[in-house]
């Protein structure tokens, strides 16, 4: 029998500014420390991406014919304020308007994102989210966003404040490219906290109207054992990686339980960190204010338990097997080889989404409702004349679908689904070839073509049915 989704459950696809646009440096847009970054690398740039600074009318189209209700997608902080604050690119805002009345004119629901990992250069090289004048900055800017583009319903603060935190200081596969500082990575999670939690309040004490929320890339972590050592990992991990952060949403401070094993990580490191207990009277204020969580799930992660020297090596090339991810004091997250994963080393378990959802609605019961906001499968698409039979992306999409119905019958509020991404896009580290997208995008000519999961993905998004 063939699961259900319910009525209105909203079908959307997901982009970002930076992996989308192109025009990384027209009309008067400031530079990201991405830009320099990937020119120093050589492998790759972010221009022109798939262009969507021009082609947006095309992908917005083509969202209308195929049943895609809703465009997840950024706002280039650097396009508004080029310095981060103080003067504003005209060009830039017209630009947002424009696409944002092309959305009207299709009947497509924007969700926009403030900030995903594209911090203007001027505060980047400040320290970003380390130095607390940059949070001014960002609360100013989101508030210059809400009373700007009153054109958008649906908000949300950042993307991913994790990964952004841990790719610039833990794993270094982001610029700065600092590794293993857990101070760093905690006190950067925190200040984007803190901000999320001053913007929300804006919102919500202004005369907005709308929705707000945050997305979080939540992994479930599993133990490797039943051993007393590798639960203790995974609890590690998963204070570091969900509960820090939902904690701070949901109930606008840390937990006894989580910062005893914050605590137990920063030891194990030498090194310490210090909040401000005034930060906790903003992030309470916000903790009941957050209209919805969007949940970015790719992966699951099996734990065990590591406190040798910490040892990183991202798989940004597609080369299978070559992942390695051991934090000292925290755990070895392990490839399972009995389980189906992505080139690039993603595990692919649609039951850890099920798993994740019910423990949100136990765990912190006044999240309201979720969006998933992204998860899909980065492939190496194989085009032959124009078609792409992509049915590896329709097998993980219908086991993670499933897997989402199946919360939503047993009582969570999931109210829609994005997949990553609507179009193939720029990949930070991966570059070109991973592809997600339910269109292909020939980079050359920047020609779309849609997949056969793009057929799929129509289907469901008309019949509400997982085929
Ligand atoms: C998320 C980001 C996206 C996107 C996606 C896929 O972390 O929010 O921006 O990049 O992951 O990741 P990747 O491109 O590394 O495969």
């Amino acid at each position: 029998e063939l699961r259900k989704l319910p009525e209105d459950f909203l079908m959307g696809g997901a982009t970002a500014a930076y992996q989308v646009e192109g025009a990384i440096d027209k009309d008067g847009k400031g530079p990201v420390a991405w830009d320099t970054f990937l020119v120093e690398k050589g492998r790759y740039t972010a221009e022109p991406a798939s262009d969507f600074y021009h082609q947006y009318p095309v992908d917005i189209e083509l969202c209308k014919k195929f049943k895609i209700d809703s465009l997840r997608m950024s706002i280039a902080w650097s396009r508004i304020f080029p310095n981060g604050y103080g003067e504003i690119n005209q060009k830039g805002v017209d630009y947002y308007h424009q696409v944002f009345a092309e959305c009207k004119k299709q009947g497509i629901t924007p969700f926009v994102t403030i900030h995903h990992f594209d911090t203007p250069k001027a505060l980047f090289d400040e320290g970003d989210f380390l130095n607390r004048e940059n949070i001014e900055h960002f609360v100013n800017y989101a508030k210059f966003c809400f009373d700007e583009f009153k054109e958008v319903y649906y908000w949300s603060t950042f993307n991913e404040i994790y990964p952004a935190a841990t790719n610039q200081y833990l794993t270094g596969a982001f610029p700065p490219e600092i590794q293993f500082d857990l101070q760093k990575t905690i006190t950067a999670l925190h200040n984007m906290m803190y901000a999320h939690a001053r913007a929300v309040n804006i919102f919500k004490e202004g005369d907005y109207e709308g929705e707000i929320g945050v997305v979080h890339s939540l992994e479930p972590k599993y133990p490797a054992s039943d051993s007393p050592e590798d639960v203790h990992a995974a609890e590690l991990d998963d204070a570091l990686s969900v509960k820090f952060l939902m904690d701070a949403t949901y109930l606008g401070y840390y937990s006894e339980h989580t910062m005893t094993c914050i605590n137990e990580i920063l030891e194990a490191n030498d090194t310490s960190i210090s909040i401000d207990e005034n930060d906790f009277i903003e992030m309470k204020k916000a903790a009941n204010r957050n209209d919805y969580l969007g949940i970015n799930n790719y992966v699951s992660h099996w734990v065990k338990a590591y406190n040798d020297e910490s040892q990183m090596f991202y798989n940004t090339t597609g080369e299978k097997g070559t992942q390695v991810y051991r934090i000292k004091g925290i755990g070895e997250r392990i490839q399972r080889t009995d389980l189906p994963r992505t080139d690039w080393d993603w595990l692919i378990y649609p039951e850890g989404i099920y798993d994740l959802l019910v423990r949100i609605k136990q765990d912190y019961p006044n999240y309201q409702k979720i969006y998933i906001t992204e998860n899909g499968l980065g492939y190496k698409d194989k085009f032959e004349d124009g078609i792409i039979l992509d049915d590896d992306r329709i097998d993980y999409l219908r086991g993670y679908f499933n897997y989402i119905a199946k919360a939503i019958e047993d009582g969570v509020n999931v109210k829609g689904y994005f997949i990553w991404s609507l179009m193939d896009v720029f990949s930070w580290v991966n570059g070109y070839n991973k592809r997600y997208g339910l269109f292909y995008v020939d980079f050359e000519t920047q020609k779309r073509y849609p997949k056969e999961s793009a057929y799929w993905y129509k289907f469901v998004s008309e019949t509400k049915t997982i085929i």
